[in-house]
């Protein structure tokens, strides 16, 4: 082995004990804010976002600030772009109402072009139905707009710029707008969660979207985050469970729980009658959607929940490597190296050799797979992110590993035994 060789061998073993350490969730704590307030609802959880803070006016109205422009966003650890966000995030702050209440939102544009914003799913005067052009006149740089309307449904909605729309949304600018019922029917839900799906294409170091890209992606996240970046959803064993899934992307994507059925209990249209719901264990959610599904966690554990298109809970780098399955290449991919800086390729037997050797690929990207278990590295990116089921939670803090109860988990055996 040369000296240049054991130098690169050398750095690459340091880039990978530098990426075996990212922690593969935050803690997440709920938003304080809106639990203190007394509520006559379970407020949303958006899981690595916020809730929108709100104040009444002397008429009762709710009035929200909305204020579309640039902002720094990180994907992961090791990863920031240039998005386009609301009150400097995406997505957006969750808005969130009671059927029945008067919504007063002040919109004002910092962006170099003209914006509106549209309320996906909600019944309102045309006037305030958010299209450039066709029901109002565009936001210009600098004004800012009211839209005002009550809300006459409850369920899960969006707002979503519509101007300019495949680059501003392409960016990032998007988010829930979450009406709770007046009269709530059904079970009390304990645990209610809102999860935004998104795709991106970011050039391996580069920090801004390409949003002239229509299908190749390399970036999939959940609430503009990628695994290991997602924060789990923490839930108590046996409590009631709502997750809304939106999407103003420009992919469907079949979402995946492990471990439980679930419901579809409503649509951006309204709710579904029971007669009409059956069980499932995975959602597809297809652009300009959204999902509810429901189910009690009984079963307690560290539960996947991703996008089961395979691509999807990756990042960035496997989509154009070589493929060589199956073929020997002892010393290949050093010597290309030499001639093609940064050169991946998939490994002889499959791609997980990249999970155990982190590579780092340019400046500000992920690694295609990410994220540490109390097992080893978990094999996946992009849109996956983890129910943590736990008995006698405190808090629904990170609560750490799951604690397995002696014998239920998978080993390794030696051949005489499993002859037994
Ligand atoms: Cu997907």
């Amino acid at each position: 082995m040369g000296d240049e060789m054991l130098k690169r061998k050398v750095f690459l073993m340091i880039i990978a004990i530098a990426f075996m350490g990212i922690p593969f969730s935050y803690a997440q704590k709920d938003n304080q804010m809106m639990k203190a307030q007394n509520l006559p609802y379970t407020p949303v959880i958006t899981p690595n976002g916020s809730t929108m803070p709100w104040t009444l006016d002397k008429d009762g109205a709710k009035v929200f600030h909305l204020t579309i422009g640039k902002c720094q966003h990180e994907i992961a650890q090791g990863m920031v772009i240039n998005a386009w966000c609301y009150n400097g995030q995406t997505p957006g702050p969750t808005i969130e109402v009671v059927e029945g209440d008067l919504l007063r939102i002040y919109v004002k544009n910092e962006l170099g072009e003209g914006t509106a914003v549209h309320w996906h799913g909600v019944f309102l005067p045309n006037g305030m139905d958010g299209v450039a052009g066709l029901t109002q006149k565009a936001i210009e740089p600098g004004q800012t707009f009211k839209y005002e309307f009550r809300m006459k449904q409850h369920g899960t909605f969006m707002y979503h710029s519509h101007g300019d729309e495949m680059v501003q949304m392409g960016m990032g600018t998007m988010g829930f707008l979450i009406s709770h019922p007046k009269n709530p029917t059904g079970p009390k839900i304990d645990r209610d969660f809102a999860l935004f799906s998104n795709e991106w294409f970011v050039e391996p170091g580069t920090k801004t979207p390409n949003v002239n890209v229509m299908t190749d992606f390399n970036i999939f996240t959940f609430n503009s985050r990628a695994f290991p970046g997602t924060a789990p959803l923490v839930v108590k064993t046996g409590e009631r469970v709502r997750i809304r899934f939106g999407n103003v992307g420009q992919e469907s994507h079949p979402f995946h729980l492990h471990g439980y059925n679930f419901k579809v209990v409503a649509t951006d249209g309204g709710e579904i009658p029971e007669s009409a719901q059956w069980p499932e264990t995975t959602v597809v959610v297809f652009p300009g959607q959204t999902r509810d599904i429901e189910f009690v966690a009984n079963v307690p554990g560290d539960w996947a929940l991703h996008c089961h298109r395979r691509h999807h809970p990756m990042n960035a780098m496997g989509h154009n490597a070589a493929n060589v399955l199956g073929v020997n290449q002892d010393n290949v991919k050093d010597k290309v190296r030499d001639l093609v800086p940064g050169y991946m390729s998939m490994g002889e037997n499959g791609m997980d050799e990249m999970n155990y050797m982190k590579m780092k690929g340019p400046e500000n990207t992920l690694p295609m797979m990410g994220g540490q278990g109390q097992f080893g590295p978990v094999g996946m990116g992009g849109m996956f992110t983890v129910l943590m089921v736990r008995d006698n939670l405190k808090d629904y803090d990170h609560p750490g590993d799951y604690p397995h109860p002696k014998g239920t988990v998978a080993d390794v055996v030696d051949s005489e035994s499993e002859e037994k």
